[in-house]
């Protein structure tokens, strides 16, 4: 049984023992319902401890049960009981509490909690809003602008904010249990207060307060819709009565819980967990991942270099001269800077780190790395080049990566007398910040060498995903296409201000263009180049009059957009409309009406198409990765479950009909066998 019951003294111990995280399977809520029942009916027991074991307190709900019929006890039974016994219950809290955890704390008389633990309701991040009290007992033991903030942000706390909101009564550096016993001891005789007897604590007195915070989340939500749900049920704790709010609070759990977004949300939590685990790597052991040396302090290599500090790899860094060497310390300096100004980082952490900063304009300095990290000019010879001297100087099973973002990782191998150490890291700028981490897996590659790649996206807390070698891997090649079709979009008489906004409303956080705009166009304008030498044909014909006339985007000032002083904000450029007409006019593109859901489809589905050729070709071997990919690194909505759970939306047929009447582009065999069988990319995860 998951959950047990021991005595200490008069003090009944009742422990949830379910791994990995303690989630309120069936079996649980029932062992704790049944826990209360013993704690009531048993004369000897004075008070109740509720921990767990392993490594956290409760960790919500199991969210595995959601997609089945809820089973009884529901969860706000089992609290309510908690809440009722005629006991006190004090929950001992480590690790995480979260969600449907978190709200069993709550529905406990205290809380007591080791210093390292955290707490939250992220159930907003799952498309929902807290369904067993969450929401009415929070703002009754914190104030209720910082429960709207937990609340609606799904973020978590640490043990001291929480101590000093109100949300726990005493925290612990060490012996959690014996801590919570002698609490309880000494509460035993103290009349008891739940928390729902209790009233709101320091309720907004603003006028404005809700109505701010709606439009606020209205913002950042783009197209979510939990985090509103879950203000409008923190709204109704503090203007109903407990029941009432609590009922409506239920209700709408029930409903979010079987919306297209939760389930998009459940499917890239569960994804995202599932990137790492390759069938091909059961059982491979890692590779050291303990020192590591980067080339280049470029913008890229100086992100690499700083993503390696922050997570406790030593670092060397090698540029080809004293200058350059400089410019790159001092690129890791700032931004370890910017990370001390927004809170994230202590002075002192950050000098210790600068302090590590190894750094050389000698190859022969790296030695004795586990890894090294080429973030030079994007160009073959000069990587083969690097790639040469790597190979010269490394230790045996030392790792050589390429931080490429389009070259051929095998030719590069081929530079070496070891390609089976040789493997892709594509980093995302800024690489201390961005999550996705695409792994390379060469034709060489070694089974070891890609597990360390996995276990160097954990060390970087990112998201780690192979990928095949392939021109632009799985991220840039599906860009490609995204680009292709919002140019094609203008010839076809839309505006770049039309196209960005359709993609917003659909969920991005910015639209194409503004996106080209921020990044530079002459990044993109480098591989057109680089792909015509090769002699591919890339249709890019408004990116190259852009280019020709030297706008390059917001840094110019200019680009799909103007700009003015400096400002970052948009404006639509007449120039750029009169030269997209002349452009569709030269390549006699007929006029199309569109809307949004027609710009939306014309951008989404050739992009959903370029991910089954990735799929067919193996380049990635399971739908759930490119949308990982399309997240993480692209800021497709989370909502939507990401490029390939939103093409089961759509559904194979519909999206073959479509395809198959835009002759610009050849449906991929996989969408074909999957509208002729009536399969989803889901069956193929
Ligand atoms: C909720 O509570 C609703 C209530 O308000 C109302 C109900 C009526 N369920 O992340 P890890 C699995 S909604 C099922 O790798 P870590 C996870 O899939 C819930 N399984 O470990 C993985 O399995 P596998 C609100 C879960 O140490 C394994 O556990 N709660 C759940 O890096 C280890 O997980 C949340 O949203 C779950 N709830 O991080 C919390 N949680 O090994 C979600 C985890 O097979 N969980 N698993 O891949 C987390 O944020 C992290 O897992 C946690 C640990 C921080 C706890």
């Amino acid at each position: 049984m998951p959950v047990s019951i021991k005595m200490h003294e008069s003090i009944a111990v009742v422990q949830i023992d379910h791994p990995p995280v303690n989630a309120l399977s069936h079996a649980v809520r029932t062992g704790l319902l049944r826990a209360v029942e013993t704690v009531n009916a048993t004369p000897e027991i004075a008070a109740a401890v509720l921990v767990c074991a392993g490594r956290t307190f409760i960790a919500g709900a199991d969210v595995r049960e959601f997609n089945q019929p809820a089973r009884e006890p529901h969860l706000p039974d089992v609290i309510d009981a908690i809440e009722a016994c005629s006991k006190p219950w004090v929950a001992a809290l480590h690790g995480n509490a979260l969600g449907g955890g978190l709200e069993v704390a709550l529905g406990c008389h205290y809380r007591i909690a080791l210093s390292s633990a955290r707490m939250g309701l992220p159930e907003v991040t799952l498309g929902l809003i807290p369904g067993a009290g969450g929401t009415v007992r929070l703002p009754r033991l914190i104030p209720v602008p910082q429960a709207v903030e937990m609340i609606t942000s799904g973020k978590p706390i640490s043990a001291k904010e929480a101590a000093s909101l109100g949300l726990v009564d005493q925290i612990v550096d060490d012996e959690l249990e014996n801590a919570a016993i002698a609490f309880a001891q000494t509460r035993t005789s103290q009349p008891l207060v739940s928390t729902r007897d209790r009233s709101i604590k320091d309720a907004p007195t603003e006028p404005d307060f809700w109505s701010h915070a709606k439009s606020r989340l209205e913002r950042k939500a783009r197209g979510q819709i939990s985090p509103l749900y879950a203000l409008e049920a923190v709204k109704n704790a503090v203007t109903l009565a407990f029941e009432d709010a609590y009922a409506k609070e239920r209700s709408c759990f029930l409903e979010l819980r079987q919306s297209d977004q939760a389930s998009a949300l459940r499917h890239a939590f569960f994804a995202e967990r599932a990137v790492g685990r390759l069938d091909s790597l059961k059982d491979v052991q890692s590779r050291p991942l303990d020192a590591a040396g980067v080339i280049g302090g470029g913008t890229m290599g100086a992100g690499i270099a700083t993503a390696l500090l922050l997570a406790g790899i030593r670092v060397t860094l090698v540029e080809r001269d004293e200058d350059s060497l400089k410019a790159g310390a001092s690129r890791v300096a700032s931004i370890l800077e910017a990370s001390v100004k927004r809170g994230l980082l202590t002075p002192d952490r950050q000098r210790e780190l600068i302090e590590t900063l190894g750094q050389t304009t000698t190859y022969e300095d790296l030695a004795n790395v586990d890894l090294a990290i080429e973030a030079v000019f994007e160009s073959m010879p000069v990587k083969q080049e690097v790639f040469k001297r790597l190979d010269q100087v490394l230790k045996p099973g030392a790792i050589l990566a390429t931080n490429t973002s389009y070259l051929d990782v095998n030719a590069i191998a081929r530079a070496t007398q070891r390609p089976t150490d040789v493997i892709g890291l594509h980093f995302f700028s800024p690489a201390h910040i961005m999550k996705l981490l695409e792994i390379v897996e060469a034709d060489a590659t070694a089974p070891d060498v890609l597990a360390t790649g996995f276990e160097l996206a954990r060390k970087l807390r990112k998201v780690g995903i192979r990928s095949g070698v392939c021109d632009g891997f799985i991220g840039n090649r599906i860009l490609k296409v995204y680009r292709q079709n919002a140019e094609r979009l203008l010839l076809e008489g839309g505006t770049p201000a039309q196209v960005d906004s359709a993609m917003r409303r659909f969920g991005m956080p910015m639209g194409p263009f503004e996106m080209q705009d921020l990044a530079g166009l002459d990044i993109a304008a480098a591989q057109r180049h680089a792909a015509r030498e090769k002699g591919i044909n890339v249709f890019a014909p408004v990116s190259d009059r852009l280019c020709e006339k030297k706008r390059f985007g917001q840094k110019c000032n200019a680009g799909w957009y103007r700009y003015e002083d400096n400002s970052r904000t948009p404006l639509e450029d007449d120039e750029v409309l009169k030269l997209i007409r002349e452009e569709a006019s030269q390549h006699h593109v007929a006029h199309k009406a569109h809307d949004d859901n027609s710009i939306q489809r014309a951008i989404l589905f050739p992009m959903i198409n370029e991910a089954c050729f990735i799929l067919d070709e193996g380049i990635a071997t399971r739908p759930l990765e490119i949308d990982m990919v399309e997240i993480h690194g692209y800021g497709f909505p989370r909502w939507r479950g990401g490029l390939m759970h939103y093409a089961d939306t759509i559904g194979a047929s519909t999206l073959l009909d479509a395809l198959g009447a835009d002759q610009a582009t050849e449906p991929a065999p996989l969408i074909k066998s999957l509208a002729k069988t009536g399969g989803t990319f889901a069956d193929l995860n």
